[in-house]
């Protein structure tokens, strides 16, 4: 049995019951939390539930098996159903308990509620936010290296806000550089599964923010998440090292918002050539790029640097609900782009969405099109949801009836969606393919039933046409109690250190 000191940290990952394979990247921002505290001479747990059906009895296992009194959850909205089964079972078991919350849908509803506030306005995000104070101990929105150990300390505000692009508490692009790389070794890394190439592979962040003003995206109404914030090339480098070095991977998925915003972008890839010669050993890569921006230069080099996969968000292929989005990018750009990446040999996955102001079957079918005239080597299609922090959510107007409507600026095309209690509804753009989507909004001319049923029909219909492969579901582990003894949580949950083990 484990005992730690009773100021003990516990961070947590929460399933994501809603993905069709829980396990292929991990949460890293928490895992950034986890190396900071480390450096700082402190020894956090990390609760790793992803993928685990029955996460509250390994909650309720961890509990009589330690003495630990605060915790630190990270939460995607989607994820909060479940956030709130593990604080039901903390609460439970051990009263007193501090508990934290950040990530995501922390840092984007607490914007959007400043913006409610702003404008005198009690909305959507205001209520989440309240409702947020009363479950959790402390808030922290934004980034959270900093603002840890303020959250951590006993007289810490209610909410923590490393928001503001002026606030002291957000890293710098300098310090983003010079902060700890995630702590990797506090998961079983290698129970998550995810290849390039057929090469085991891992994600990796090189950049931070989006300048951006796409109309469905979480984070580009708040200034953190705007900011473009790079990391060296340097720090990258010696991230792939280690992680190399540690793992053996020589696959990075780098889930950088765009690879080709970074004005250092050559040199990265100049670097990550340098690496493979030191190295000995070719390495695979993917991410994503805008597809204005994309050029023959940076297919070339993005080739010769062992990237064979581009990904982007292309969206829609009607020039209509382009506009709509605020995407920048036409459908010609997008065109290009499919066809620059393939003439360099690069792969394309076309990021697909339903379900925008002004969505209807016409536009549907002008995505088809353009799917079959440009065939992409894959393709995800999901259904946009209005997240707190995005412009679809946050500049919608409430209607009498309840419902909440977004006008687009060019058109005047609508888009219709609810408030949403996040603790008991999960809302995802991508989920399941087997009955794992719902749509929260509707347009003029789609039910949210009839997105479904389009989403549905057009991923079918594509897939057969392109003859793409469809995705495979992974099921969730079930963990096992071990005949009634505590505090044994497997390895892919808890990783022990040996050093710590005290009795
Ligand atoms: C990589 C990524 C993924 C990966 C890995 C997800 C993961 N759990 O990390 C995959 C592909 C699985 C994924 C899936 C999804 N994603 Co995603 N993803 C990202 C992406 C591109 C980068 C995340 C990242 O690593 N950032 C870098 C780290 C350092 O930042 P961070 O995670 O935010 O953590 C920092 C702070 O939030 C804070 N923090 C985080 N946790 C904690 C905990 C404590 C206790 C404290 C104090 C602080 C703290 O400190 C960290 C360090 O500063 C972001 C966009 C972005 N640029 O952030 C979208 C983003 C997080 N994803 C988003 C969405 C919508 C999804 C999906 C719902 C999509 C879907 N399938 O429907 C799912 C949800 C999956 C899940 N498990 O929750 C939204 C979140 C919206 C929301 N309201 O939650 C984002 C912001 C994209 C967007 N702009 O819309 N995603």
């Amino acid at each position: 049995m484990r005992f730690r000191e009773p100021d003990s940290l516990c961070l947590i990952i929460p399933p994501s019951v809603f993905l069709l394979d829980e396990r292929v990247f991990p949460s890293l921002g928490i895992l950034k939390i986890a190396a900071v505290l480390e450096e700082a001479g402190q020894r956090p747990d990390l609760l790793d539930l992803s993928g685990i059906s029955n996460y509250r009895s390994a909650v309720r296992d961890y509990l009589l098996a330690n003495d630990c009194r605060t915790f630190g959850i990270t939460a995607s909205t989607p994820q909060m159903p479940q956030v709130m089964g593990i604080v039901a079972t903390i609460r439970e078991l051990r009263p007193g308990a501090k508990i934290i919350l950040g990530g995501p849908h922390v840092t984007l509803t607490h914007t959007a509620a400043k913006k409610e506030l702003k404008r005198a306005v009690n909305g959507r995000a205001t209520a989440v936010l309240r409702g947020l104070e009363e479950d959790f101990d402390v808030l922290v929105a934004g980034d959270g290296e900093k603002a840890i150990f303020v959250a951590l300390q006993d007289d810490a505000p209610a909410i923590v806000d490393a928001v503001e692009l002026h606030s002291p508490l957000i890293l710098s692009r300098e310090q983003f550089s010079a902060s700890p790389f995630p702590a990797r070794h506090l998961i079983d890394l290698s129970s998550y599964r995810y290849e390039i190439d057929g090469e085991p592979s891992t994600s990796i962040v090189g950049q931070l923010g989006c300048p951006f003003s796409c109309g469905f995206c979480g984070g580009r109404e708040s200034p953190c998440l705007r900011m473009v914030r790079i990391r060296s090339t340097g720090s990258i480098i010696r991230e792939i090292t280690s992680v190399y070095d540690r793992y053996g991977y020589t696959g990075f998925m780098f889930y950088d918002d765009e690879l080709n915003v970074n004005p250092r972008f050559p040199d990265l890839l100049d670097e990550l050539i340098n690496l493979q010669v030191r190295i000995g050993r070719p390495f695979h890569f993917r991410g994503f790029v805008k597809a204005e921006l994309f050029t023959d230069r940076q297919a070339s080099a993005m080739y010769h640097a062992g990237f064979r996969w581009i990904l982007s968000g292309f969206e829609t292929g009607s020039v209509r609900i382009l506009k709509n989005i605020n995407k920048r990018a036409t459908r010609e750009e997008n065109s290009r782009c499919v066809a620059i990446a393939r003439e360099h040999g690069l792969k394309v996955k076309a990021l697909m969405s339903l379900g925008h102001p002004g969505e209807s079957r016409e536009t549907v079918g002008e995505s088809r099109s353009w799917l079959l005239e440009t065939k992409p080597d894959d393709v995800d299609i999901t259904i946009i949801t209005p997240y707190p922090g995005s412009s679809y959510h946050d500049r919608a107007v409430r209607l009498p009836e309840g419902e909440w409507v977004y006008t687009a600026a060019d058109t005047g095309d609508r888009l219709y969606s609810r408030a949403i209690d996040y603790g008991s509804t999960a809302v995802y753009y991508k989920g399941d393919p087997d009955d794992g989507y719902r749509a929260h909004v509707r347009t003029d001319f789609l039910t949210s039933a009839d997105i479904v049923a389009c989403r549905s029909e057009l991923e079918s219909e594509i897939r057969s046409r392109l003859s793409l492969p469809c995705p495979s579901n992974a099921a969730s582990l079930h963990y096992e109690h071990s005949m009634g003894q505590s505090g044994e949580l497997p390895q892919h949950i808890l990783k022990s250190d040996p050093v710590e083990m005290v009795a």
